[in-house]
């Protein structure tokens, strides 16, 4: 009888043991692996401008603490082809980004990248993240693109608004000034535009 007694006190302070772990947080250093992180960004940005990435966690809890190694590169022009190493503001092909996000600093990090000064590209991250002594987990493909700024046509011939004066933007002005529907002025306007750009 007074072994069951004792078996039963042994029970209950090995479940106050359990409780007051986990009130303490004894328990909370335990990363799962079933943690996950992303990155968010504008998908549009401006050609040599400072874009803010912001790498988020979720599904973690307690303390934690994660390596994250990430790249912005492979920027290709609008033809698909990659574009040249050398431009201004030092690109050198890639930029790549390595730190470590900690629980007891919140579960968000952000990075600065310095775009590259070229319009019109696309460039894509990819990188990778490890949660402790867990296994590396890949971010997902992600793409940035850079704007396209067009020039404004002064002339008004622009029908088409692509900051180009075409041969047949051109043409239809030539057909105006003919029927007497715009001034031999306004023509050399268009002209100038189509021969040296708006
Ligand atoms: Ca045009």
């Amino acid at each position: 009888m007074a072994g069951k007694n004792n078996t039963g006190i042994i029970v209950i302070l090995i479940i106050m043991a359990i409780l007051l772990g986990v009130k303490f947080g004894v328990f909370d250093f335990i990363i799962t692996g079933s943690e996950t992180m992303n990155r968010n960004y504008p998908s549009i940005v401006d050609a040599g401008s400072s874009v803010q990435v912001t790498y988020s966690v979720s599904g973690a809890s307690g303390n934690w603490a994660a390596s994250v190694i990430d790249n912005l590169a492979n920027c290709k022009d609008k033809n698909g082809n990659l574009i040249p190493i050398e431009l201004p503001g030092g690109w050198s092909g890639k930029i790549e980004k390595k730190f470590v996000i900690v629980s007891t600093e919140g579960t968000t990090v952000t990075q600065t990248y310095q775009i590259p000064d070229y319009e019109g590209m696309i460039c894509t991250f990819s990188g990778n993240y490890k949660f402790g002594d867990k296994p590396i987990k890949s971010f997902s493909t992600q793409t940035i693109q850079t704007r396209i700024v067009t020039p404004i046509c002064n002339s008004g011939a622009d029908s088409n608004n692509d900051g180009i004066i075409d041969r047949s933007e051109l043409g239809e002005y030539m057909t105006k000034w003919v029927n007497g529907q715009t001034t031999r002025t306004k023509l050399g306007e268009v002209i100038m535009e189509w021969v040296d750009g708006c």
